[in-house]
């Protein structure tokens, strides 16, 4: 397996909308394994491939508390969102920023295994809303798209200020 360099907002790349995966063979399986071992070493609770550079629709998700419950989703589709619930929300690819984001309380979706089964899931709470946050990097938003351009742009002051006093 291998760690892989996520990407920072507001790179250009994670404004990519990620394309289908045609079939689930090793090399999709190799992408996952890598995705989840980046997310856990992060930490995180989900990463999407488009957040790797690899514009795939390839997610990955572990919202337990041991860390013990991978899922992988392979060409996710919500075809179900009910309610509405606000909750703080982060990003791997906009690192110390953290604010409210209003997201359906439950979602279902379809989507492939790693073996490459169509498979139906049906989630609500933190799970739905990671669901959802990752499905927008597939389609190449970023949460802080949700919010005023006016905290957009100080995000990306903030950002630039911290990648000044890093480099
Ligand atoms: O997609 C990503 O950037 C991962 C992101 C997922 C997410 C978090 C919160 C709400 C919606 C989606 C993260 O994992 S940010 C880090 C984080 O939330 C976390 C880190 C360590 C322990 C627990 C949570
Ligand atoms: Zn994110």
């Amino acid at each position: 397996m291998a760690l892989l360099p996520i990407l920072r907002f507001p790179d250009p790349r994670l404004k990519k909308v990620a394309q289908p995966v045609a079939e689930v063979d090793e090399s999709i399986r190799k992408l996952a394994a890598d995705m989840a071992e980046t997310m856990y070493e992060a930490p995180g609770i989900g990463l999407a491939a488009t957040q790797v550079d690899v514009h795939k629709r390839v997610v990955v998700i572990d919202v337990s508390e041991e860390k013990n419950e991978l899922r992988v989703f392979i060409n996710p589709e919500l075809s179900r969102c009910e309610g509405a619930q606000v909750g703080e929300e982060g990003c791997l690819s906009v690192p110390g920023i953290y604010d409210k984001v209003e997201r359906a309380e439950r979602v279902a979706i379809t989507y492939m295994d790693l073996d490459g089964s169509r498979r139906t899931l049906e989630a609500d709470g933190l799970l739905a809303v990671c669901i959802q946050h990752e499905i927008d990097h597939l389609n190449g938003t970023v949460f802080v798209d949700h919010l005023s351009q006016l905290k957009q742009l100080r995000i990306k002051n903030k950002l630039a200020k911290q990648a000044r006093v890093t480099a």
